[in-house]
């Protein structure tokens, strides 16, 4: 609330900070020689009211600003290549997007060879686009967005709603003028990994809830979300060979709540609303440790055959699988395949944190099995770093949580693993971890990481964060938000923003155009929009939230 009431003291100073960016500076960094947000290298000016090109979250590639803005009118359609569902999917979803505030009826229709409007156009020939990139060409007549895939439309798709004003987020009919500034951004991600992860087990989060974290996760361009399915404190998760795991391992929280767990047909629905949204769901079952839930549920899991009582409480590290037991495999192996057979991504991960409560021998047995399990499954083994310290699996991607004050020695195992083939996924507790407060005032998170505001979230290299990495070995970045102290959407809103952008843009940009004073005015830039989309961020003083 204070924040809230704060914000309108900045509006002066955002407007004439945007005005100073857009006519001296550029907004952006200049990848490629070109300066998203700036005056073009050919001295082409900035068009007053429309937002230049490159102006957006994560930066470009590559924006060459140039030629007439292109205006959306009560005419304009959306025109397909008639031979691609998936590229008319795509079509419908930006008219979906863009009809509530324009009020133009966008009709998504065959491509008719014709030159105007917008077009979306899949071509085989693109090979430098890659998999997820596009190129965006604007100017009088029309926007053309090509792509090799579906995937690169819909980033594509993405950027052209951010060089939209941020009203087009609105759900009411706004006024517009519609403008897309002219020129031409050509862009691919540095990095094929860009997660968030959500934590429901802590507290547990409706398919509602979880679908609205899918969409403004697809705004900024993010491909993983990583569900935390499973904890002590709760299993979110209907597993048919061993129904107590959802019905009584699912029935509390943090807190004592009732919480909750997905059946199957509400699972998949998750999954595919995610893959509309050209993101991967990968489901996190968390073992050995993190696991009273399931040792609640089926007394037989536990070393001495007494099951423990459900947990409401956050402490970490006193849950142990039996690693002894047989029947333990048969849960593991039960559990892995009808996940498995829920997931049509590539990835599927067995936590494997903070098992305190597990020798290290047991550990490194239990990883090894558990893995090998996840393989016969026909899935790719994620872990968090840990894993490091059992035998990863071949082509398993391992999730450092580490932190600056991490050991060496730890460290440099992480970096010895990845020198031998295993990837890393960076989720830095004290860059990434969005249940980290940002000030010791901030009231929701924790701060055993310390306190994480949006530069220091931001402002690191993936690829150099680690000694002894080589640059190769890091698949990308993730942003968990653990739920301990995160229990709706309005918090997720609160942790998530804006510092969830940061995460986007470190996975997608370029190293070559990193650099917090224009990411920051980017990233203000975003602020009306986040408002329009109902999306109550962290106002962060670091950054000069622009208006519209
Ligand atoms: C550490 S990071 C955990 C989680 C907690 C989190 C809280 C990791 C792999 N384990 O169990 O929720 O800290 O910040």
């Amino acid at each position: 609330m204070t924040q809230r009431r704060t914000f309108p003291r900045l509006r002066l100073l955002g407007s004439l900070l945007l005005v100073v960016a857009a006519g001296i500076t550029g907004i952006g960094a200049a990848p490629g020689g070109a300066a998203p947000g700036g005056a073009a290298p050919g001295g082409a000016a900035a068009t007053p009211g429309v937002r230049p090109l490159g102006d957006i979250v994560p930066v470009p590639a590559s924006a060459r600003p140039g030629g007439s803005p292109y205006t959306l009118t009560a005419r304009t359609r959306i025109h397909v290549d008639d031979d691609s569902r998936e590229a008319r999917r795509v079509g419908a979803y930006l008219a979906d997007l863009l009809r509530p505030s324009t009020g133009y009826a966008l009709p998504v229709v065959d491509h008719d060879g014709g030159t105007g409007g917008i077009r979306l156009r899949l071509s085989g020939r693109e090979a430098a686009l890659g998999d997820e990139g596009y190129r965006l060409e604007s100017g009088r007549r029309g926007v053309t967005i090509t792509a090799r895939t579906p995937a690169g439309l819909f980033h594509g798709v993405q950027t052209l709603r951010q060089q939209l004003p941020a009203s087009v987020e609105e759900d009411t009919r706004q006024p517009g003028p519609w403008r897309v500034a002219g020129g031409t951004i050509t862009d691919t991600p540095r990095y094929a990994y860009r997660g968030a992860m959500l934590d429901v087990s802590r507290h547990f989060f409706t398919v509602e809830q979880v679908k609205r974290y899918i969409d403004q996760m697809a705004l900024y361009k993010i491909n993983k979300l990583h569900l935390h399915l499973s904890d002590d404190q709760g299993w979110r998760i209907a597993i048919d060979s061993w129904p107590r795991l959802a019905t009584y391992g699912g029935s509390t929280q943090v807190g004592g709540g009732p919480g909750g767990y997905y059946t199957k047909a509400q699972y998949k629905d998750i999954v595919a609303y995610a893959a509309s949204r050209h993101l991967e769901v990968v489901p996190e079952i968390d073992m050995p440790g993190h696991t009273n839930a399931a040792l609640a549920s089926y007394a037989e899991l536990n070393c001495d055959g007494i099951a423990p009582p459900l947990y409401t409480g956050t402490a970490v590290g006193f849950s142990s699988l039996c690693v002894a037991k047989d029947i333990t495999y048969d849960f593991v192996d039960d559990v892995v395949r009808e996940i498995a057979a829920l997931t049509p991504g590539r990835y599927l991960h067995i936590g494997g944190d903070e098992a305190h409560s597990t020798s290290h021998e047991d550990y490194v047995t239990f990883m090894d099995r558990a893995q090998a399990t996840v393989v016969k499954y026909g899935k790719t083994v994620i872990g968090w770093h840990q894993l490091v310290g059992a035998n990863p699996a071949e082509g398993a991607l391992a999730q450092y949580w580490g932190l600056d004050r991490t050991s060496d020695a730890e460290k440099a195992r992480v970096a010895a693993a990845a020198r031998n083939g295993t990837g890393l996924i960076l989720s830095p507790a004290d860059r990434l971890y969005l249940d980290m407060k940002y000030t010791k005032d901030t009231p929701l998170g924790l701060s055993w990481a310390g306190y994480v505001e949006v530069q220091r979230s931001y402002d690191w290299d993936p690829a150099a964060y680690l000694p002894g990495v080589p640059a190769s070995a890091v698949a990308g970045v993730e942003a968990p938000l653990w739920t301990e102290t995160i229990a709706s959407s309005a918090h997720i809103d609160q942790m998530a923003f804006p510092r969830l952008l940061g995460a986007a843009e470190l996975g997608w940009s370029p190293a070559a155009t990193h650099d917090w004073e224009t990411y920051r005015q980017r990233l203000g830039g975003q602020g009306p929009r986040l408002e329009a989309l109902g999306v109550d961020f962290y106002r962060s003083p670091q950054v000069d939230w622009r208006t519209e």
